[in-house]
C-alpha cells in the first residue's frame, strides 16, 4: 500500500474559506494544500465536484456507559463504526468517577473500554460526582494525562447531582489548572419533585418525562452555573442548551465579557416534546434530558447557531435499544433510560437542516462540528481544520447525492432512529482517520484498534 495519497481538485471548506485546491496526505498527516501538486508515488482520489471537509468532531458522547439501570448499547468498536460512516473522526466521551473511587480511576476504566476497539480517535473528559480534598488535587493533574475538561451535572439527583459548593471549588481549581469545566444544567431538586408528583397523579407516560422538566429549570440552573464561574473566574462550556431561557443567560454572559461557551446537540433542532406524545410507547425514544422542547426554541437555538452564540453542535449519542432498555421505562417514565442516538446522523442532518435549508453557511457547519470544538477542547493545530501539518482527517463529501435515513442502512447497534425515513441531500462518501481511509462508500474499512486516545491541550481560548 502507497504511503501517499492525493486528492485531486476537491472544494475543501474550512471555517475561514471555501476554495478548490489538491490535498496531499503523507501517512497520517496533510503534507501540502495546493493547486497541481507535482506528487508522483501517490493513490490519486478524484475529488472533483466534491466538497473536502476536516473530519467531523464530536464532544459530547456516552458509549459503552453504565446508566439507568443499564448500559448504552454501543460501544466503542460499533460507535466508532457508526460515526465514522457519518463523517466524524473524533470524539470526546465521558468517564464517569466511579463511587468511592478517584478520577484517575475513571480514566483507567474508560482507557480500558476504548483501548483495543477504537477505529477512529478519542480523548476524554471526566465526570467528577464526589469531591473531597484528593479528588479536588487530582483535577490538578489531569491535563498532565491529556485531559483538560471535567463535567459535573446539576440534574440526577442522588445519582450524578453535585450541589453548588461541589461547583464553585471545582470551578475555581479548573481556573488555576487551564482544565475546561462543562455542566448539564438542570435543576434535579425540582425536578425531582415535579416527577414524584407525576407518578403520584398516575402519570406513567414518556410525555410526562419532558412536561416534568420545564425550561425553566433549565435556565435557573444555567444562570446559577454561569454565576458561580464568573464569581469564581473560570471559564465554563454548557452542554445540550435547548431552550430561549437558557440561551438568553448565555448571551447575556458573553455580552458583560464573560468566557461562557454552549453547545447544543442535533436532535433538539429537529424534534419537539410532542414527538414524546405517541402511541404505542414509541414516544420512549425520544427521552433524553435536557427533554425536546417547544418550536420557538429550536428557531432560538437555530439563530444562536447562525449568530455565534453557541459554538458546538455535538450528539450526546446515548444510545438505548428500545426492545429491551427504553421498555424498563414502560410502566413509570422514570425508569426509560435517558438518551438518544445521533452520532452518525449528526452531519448529515446538520448539513441539511443547517446548509440545504439556508440556517447557516457551510463554513459555519465545519466551524460548529469540528473547528470550534478543537479549539475549545485541546486539539488546535492537529485537528478540526485542512491544513498542511494537520492530522489527515478528511470527509470527502458528496454535496448531490440523496440518503434516506432509516435504521436499515445506519451502523449503531441501536435498534431505532429518530430520523427514520428523513431525506438528506449530502452525505459522506470517503472518510480518513490519521490517513487511513475508514469508509469507502457503503464499505468500512477501519481496523479496531487503530483508533487512539488523543491528549489535549489546557484550555486557553
Ligand atoms: N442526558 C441524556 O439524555 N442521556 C445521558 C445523560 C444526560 O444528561
Ligand atoms: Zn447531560
Ligand atoms: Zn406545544
Ligand atoms: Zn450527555
Amino acid at each position: 500500500e502507497k504511503m501517499k495519497t492525493i486528492i485531486r481538485n476537491p472544494t475543501i471548506v474550512t471555517a475561514s474559506d471555501t476554495f478548490i485546491a489538491d490535498v496531499l496526505i503523507d501517512n497520517e498527516t496533510i503534507s501540502a494544500v495546493g493547486v497541481e501538486l507535482d506528487v508522483r508515488d501517490a493513490t490519486i482520489v478524484d475529488g472533483e465536484g466534491k466538497y473536502l471537509l476536516p473530519g467531523g468532531i464530536d464532544v459530547h458522547t456516552h458509549l459503552d456507559m453504565p446508566f439507568g439501570g443499564t448500559k448504552t448499547c454501543d460501544d466503542f468498536y460499533t460507535g466508532h463504526v457508526a460515526a465514522a460512516f457519518g463523517g466524524t473522526t473524533t470524539h470526546i466521551d465521558f468517564a464517569i468517577q466511579p463511587k468511592g473511587g478517584g478520577l484517575k480511576d475513571a480514566l483507567n476504566i474508560w482507557h480500558e473500554k476504548a483501548r483495543d476497539k477504537a477505529v477512529i480517535d478519542y480523548g476524554f473528559h471526566v465526570i467528577v460526582t464526589e469531591l473531597n480534598d484528593q479528588v479536588l488535587a487530582e483535577i490538578a493533574e489531569l491535563p498532565a494525562q491529556g485531559v483538560t475538561s471535567i463535567k459535573m451535572f446539576m440534574a440526577y439527583k442522588g445519582i450524578l447531582q453535585v450541589d453548588d459548593d461541589t461547583l464553585f471549588k471545582a470551578f475555581e481549581m479548573c481556573r488555576d489548572v487551564g482544565v475546561l469545566p462543562m455542566v448539564h444544567a438542570e435543576n434535579g431538586c425540582a425536578i425531582d419533585v415535579l416527577v414524584k408528583h407525576e407518578l403520584a397523579k398516575g402519570h406513567s407516560d414518556p410525555i410526562y418525562h419532558a412536561l416534568s422538566r420545564p425550561a425553566k429549570l433549565e435556565g435557573e440552573a444555567t444562570g446559577r452555573a454561569i454565576a458561580l464561574a464568573e464569581v469564581a473566574g473560570s471559564p465554563l462550556f454548557i452542554v445540550h442548551m435547548t431552550c430561549e431561557e437558557s440561551l438568553g443567560q448565555l448571551r447575556a454572559a458573553q455580552d458583560r465579557g464573560a468566557k461562557i461557551y454552549g453547545e447544543s446537540c442535533t436532535h433538539y433542532m429537529f424534534f419537539t416534546l410532542h414527538d414524546l406524545d405517541r402511541p404505542d410507547f414509541e414516544g420512549a425514544k425520544w427521552v433524553c434530558s435536557p427533554p425536546f422542547r417547544e418550536k420557538k426554541d429550536q428557531e432560538a437555538i437555530w439563530k444562536a447557531l447562525r449568530n455565534g452564540t453557541l459554538s458546538v453542535v455535538s450528539t450526546d449519542h446515548c444510545a438505548f435499544k428500545f426492545d429491551g432498555q427504553k421498555s424498563l421505562g414502560r410502566d413509570d417514565f422514570s425508569k426509560i433510560p435517558n438518551g438518544v442516538p445521533g452520532i452518525e446522523e449528526r452531519m448529515m442532518v446538520m448539513h441539511q437542516g443547517g446548509v440545504n435549508d439556508n440556517r447557516f453557511s457551510l463554513n459555519q457547519l465545519v466551524a460548529l462540528t469540528a473547528t470550534n470544538p478543537a479549539r475549545l477542547f485541546g486539539l488546535e493545530g492537529r485537528k478540526g481544520s485542512i491544513a498542511a501539518g494537520y492530522d489527515a482527517d478528511l470527509v470527502l463529501w458528496d454535496f448531490k447525492a440523496h440518503a434516506t435515513l432509516s435504521k436499515e442502512n445506519l451502523h449503531s447497534a441501536v435498534d431505532y432512529t429518530l430520523y427514520e425515513g428523513h431525506v438528506v441531500k449530502g452525505v459522506p462518501q470517503k472518510v480518513w482517520v490519521r490517513g487511513e481511509l475508514v469508509v469507502d462508500g457503503e464499505t468500512f474499512l477501519g481496523q479496531p484498534g487503530n483508533g487512539k486516545f488523543q491528549p489535549r491541550k489546557v484550555f486557553e481560548v
